[in-house]
């Protein structure tokens, strides 16, 4: 399965994007690593150029809202219905809930989002929810 990974918007902590591509690569994905300072646009270029499987976009800067929230007029203008999109790593600014995040994230269009969960309790949920999904 093709996954397309960054960091995106204006964020440029890169430690936590390694080790994505590292896991992803040991769990058999074939992996499309965008980098640090990745925007929207650019991710489903390459999602449409390389007939990804999976969209996961990371932010540690905690500003992906603003960068993240026209998701949902690209999956109105593309065919997007094979494609899982995830998101995950600090989802908000400053001291934020779960609860309060994770409805917005989902509203602009994201299947899986991951505020501050560890990263291989994510892709094992990833994993899972790939499954089901093809089944
Ligand atoms: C190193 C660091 C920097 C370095 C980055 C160097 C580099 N090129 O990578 C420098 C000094 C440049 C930096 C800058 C800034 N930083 Co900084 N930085 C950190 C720091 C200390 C460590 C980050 C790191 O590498 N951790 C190691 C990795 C492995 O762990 P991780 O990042 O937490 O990632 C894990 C999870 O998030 C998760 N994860 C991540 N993505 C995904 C995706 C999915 C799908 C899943 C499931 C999981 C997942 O998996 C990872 C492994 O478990 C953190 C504080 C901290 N202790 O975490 C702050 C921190 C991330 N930075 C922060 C901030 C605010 C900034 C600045 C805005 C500061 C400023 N005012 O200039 C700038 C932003 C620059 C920019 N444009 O993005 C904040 C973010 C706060 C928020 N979200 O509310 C933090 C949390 C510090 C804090 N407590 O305030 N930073």
């Amino acid at each position: 399965m093709k996954v397309v990974t960054g960091v995106v918007g204006n964020d440029i902590h890169v430690v936590a994007n390694r080790l994505i591509e590292i896991s992803l690569k040991e769990r058999g994905f074939e992996v499309f690593n965008l980098g640090v300072n990745t925007y929207l646009e650019e991710f489903i270029d390459a999602v449409i150029e390389t007939d990804a499987d999976v969209l996961l976009i990371s932010s540690l800067n905690g500003e992906a809202e603003g960068w993240c929230r026209d998701l949902f007029l690209y999956k109105q203008r593309f065919n997007f219905d094979k494609v899982t999109f995830v998101i995950g790593g600090n989802l908000g600014v400053g001291e934020t809930k779960a609860e309060d995040i994770i409805p917005k994230y989902k509203s602009y269009g994201f299947d899986l989002v991951f505020h501050q969960i560890d990263l291989n309790e994510g892709l094992d949920i990833l994993e899972k929810y790939l499954k089901e999904k093809r089944s």
